[in-house]
């Protein structure tokens, strides 16, 4: 296992559509162990390939509160293929936009298809945090980022305190 390092707005490499896995073999495994650890040390709830520059269509998620009981969720592949009419907001952060939080309306509801850990095509139900943090991490696949939702002003003014602490925080 190894950690990975996360890219951060305004990486033109955050705006790839990424590319479907033909299979869920050995190497894509080593990818989502990789990926969960990388999740887990940030610390965040989920994570998509792309946020590790590599633009394959692969996330992970563990919206579980419990330290100890951790349920991490691995997603290759994944689609909407319903979504419910009802909408929730929630306060919206990203690992690749370190420190910002924004509110984001979305589907409260979906069913999502994808590959599992095993190779097998799974369909479940998510409400709650886990329907919100699938879908923002599929948008990560599809090349949207949070702040994409926000006006251009909020999102330059988001992007440039990024780029600055990112910058402060190069040790000379
Ligand atoms: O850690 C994360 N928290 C979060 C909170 C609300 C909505 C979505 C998220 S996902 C984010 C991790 C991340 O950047 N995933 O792409
Ligand atoms: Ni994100």
């Amino acid at each position: 296992m190894s950690q990975l390092n996360i890219i951060n707005v305004p990486d033109p490499l955050l705006k790839t559509v990424s590319t479907p896995v033909a299979k869920v073999d050995a190497e894509t495994r080593q990818l989502l162990d990789d990926m969960l650890e990388t999740m887990y040390a940030a610390p965040g709830i989920g994570l998509a390939a792309i946020q590790v520059a590599i633009a394959k269509r692969v996330i992970v998620v563990d919206t579980s509160a419990d330290e100890d009981e951790k349920s991490p969720m691995f997603l290759v592949n994944p689609e909407v293929v319903w979504e419910s009419p009802e909408r929730s907001t929630y306060s919206e952060g990203c690992l690749s936009v370190p420190e910002h939080y924004a509110d984001v309306e979305r589907p409260a509801s979906v069913r999502v298809k994808y590959l599992d850990y095993n190779n097998e095509m799974q369909e479940t139900l998510m409400d709650g945090l886990t329907a919100t943090c699938v879908q923002h991490e599929i948008d990560h696949l599809d090349g949207i980022v949070f702040i994409d939702y926000l006006s251009r002003l909020k999102r330059n003014m988001i992007v440039k305190k990024v780029q600055k602490a990112q910058k402060d925080s190069v040790v000379l």
